[in-house]
């Protein structure tokens, strides 16, 4: 079960990049940017899933659990571009103040570091490293829904954001009760499930989401982008920003 999950996941990774990049090549020139990032997010993933489909970076560990270093090298890159993705997609341009979407992409690359941590300890470390993760996720969650969400609303496009936050917020939360029950916490989900979980995580997180993203950046109509400058009033500085 595991390795046809890790296969299956390895052809929907692969299907995503060429659809993404179809998709972006007859995208609006200001677009362009959006469609790089999902594709960069499901490139990273058809390298991680064809390593973990042939076996390449599986450990096992002295105690006897085993993982992927691939899964949290592909985590590490893919998660802060999905957070980067969300956060442009709702605040416009990250012309203003990037204090909020630094933050919240430090957190998660934490969260992955620290998780990764606790994957590699054969002791009662891990529940430590799972508490320094879980405490970082925290901490991006509320960045998501906090002052970023609030930015989002002020950039008129609270509605989208929200309901892409919502979507990342449901399948997010679920990965750290998959590491709880499998062969890093609790082993109490043998390594089949555990794998096909994850990976259909993966898949809804990266390419599932991917679309979603898409069509929230074509759903943003161009036309009400940039308010008309007032008759008489100086043209405004910036006419072209990033959508
Ligand atoms: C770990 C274990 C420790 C505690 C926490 C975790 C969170 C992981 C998350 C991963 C998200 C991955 C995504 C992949 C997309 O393809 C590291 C499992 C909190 C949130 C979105």
């Amino acid at each position: 079960m595991a390795s046809a999950s890790l296969w299956v996941g390895e052809m929907c990774m692969g299907f995503a990049v060429v659809a993404f990049t179809l998709m972006g090549l007859r995208a609006r020139a200001g677009d362009k940017h959006h469609y790089l990032v999902s594709i960069l997010i499901v490139m990273i993933a058809t390298a991680s899933y064809f390593a973990m489909s042939i076996g390449q970076t599986h450990l096992t560990l002295s105690d006897g659990h085993d993982i992927f270093i691939a899964r949290y090298l592909d985590w590490a890159l893919t998660t802060p571009l999905l957070i980067l993705g969300t956060a442009t997609i709702g605040i416009r341009s990250l012309g203003s103040d990037k204090t909020h979407v630094y933050g919240a992409i430090g957190a998660d690359i934490f969260m992955i570091l620290t998780g990764f941590a606790g994957g590699l300890s054969v002791d009662n470390s891990r529940w430590v490293w799972y508490a320094f993760s879980c405490i970082a996720f925290v901490a991006v969650l509320l960045l998501l829904w906090g002052p970023l969400r609030a930015q989002a609303t002020l950039a008129g496009r609270g509605a989208i954001y929200r309901r892409l936050i919502l979507v990342l917020t449901v399948l997010w939360i679920q990965y750290p009760f998959v590491w709880l029950l499998g062969g890093e916490g609790f082993r109490v989900l043998p390594s089949g499930p555990e794998t096909l979980w994850y990976s259909a995580l993966d898949v809804i997180a990266k390419v599932v989401f991917g679309f979603l993203s898409l069509a929230a950046v074509n759903s943003l109509d161009p036309a009400v982008e940039e308010p008309a400058p007032l008759r008489g009033s100086s043209p405004p500085l910036t006419t072209n920003s990033p959508r």
